[in-house]
């Protein structure tokens, strides 16, 4: 058991260098001669305590689709449900969280930080806790390119 343990962890590890600066291409009609893409760097997946049934993933969106594009929805393998979240600050002066009505706009070239404090996904109603260097793939839906697929591994150490 612990063997197989140790060769997954190897696996893993493989497979989380080979995401950090994935480039996920999308055609963006069968009539596109290029691949139009965005660019996901250092995506990561985390809760704040191993009973947690909430989650939050982080990561920087790059737009290289070359045309301006607004993401609108998400969802992924795990149970429950995910929401594109952000933190402002109530009329108290107390920082929260809420969910995104309208997408968030990504012009051509621009890029959007998903951040700790700031815009995250939102995972909510898991019913197992995360496990260090899982994969989880993730679907972003966005206006004008549609479906995109990635992959965010956990990292409850960051
Ligand atoms: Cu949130």
């Amino acid at each position: 058991m612990r063997n197989r343990k140790a060769t997954l962890s190897i696996v893993v590890l493989f497979a989380l260098v080979a995401v950090v600066m994935a480039v996920v291409s999308v055609k963006l009609s069968p009539l596109d001669q290029s691949d139009a893409a965005f660019a996901v760097e250092e995506p990561y997946l985390r809760s704040s305590m191993s009973t947690s049934t909430t989650a939050a993933a982080f990561m920087v969106l790059r737009n290289i689709t070359g045309t301006d594009d607004r993401l609108v929805g998400v969802s992924s393998a795990l149970p429950g449900r995910v929401e594109l979240h952000t933190h402002s600050q109530d009329v108290n002066g107390v920082m929260r969280m809420r969910a995104i009505e309208g997408g968030i706009s990504i012009p051509d070239e621009a890029v959007h930080a998903f951040e700790r404090g700031g815009d995250h996904l939102m995972f909510t109603g898991l019913q197992e806790p995360l496990t260090q260097g899982q994969l989880v793939p993730v679907t972003l839906v966005f206006e004008r390119v549609g479906e995109v697929e990635i992959i965010i591994p956990v990292d409850l150490n960051r």
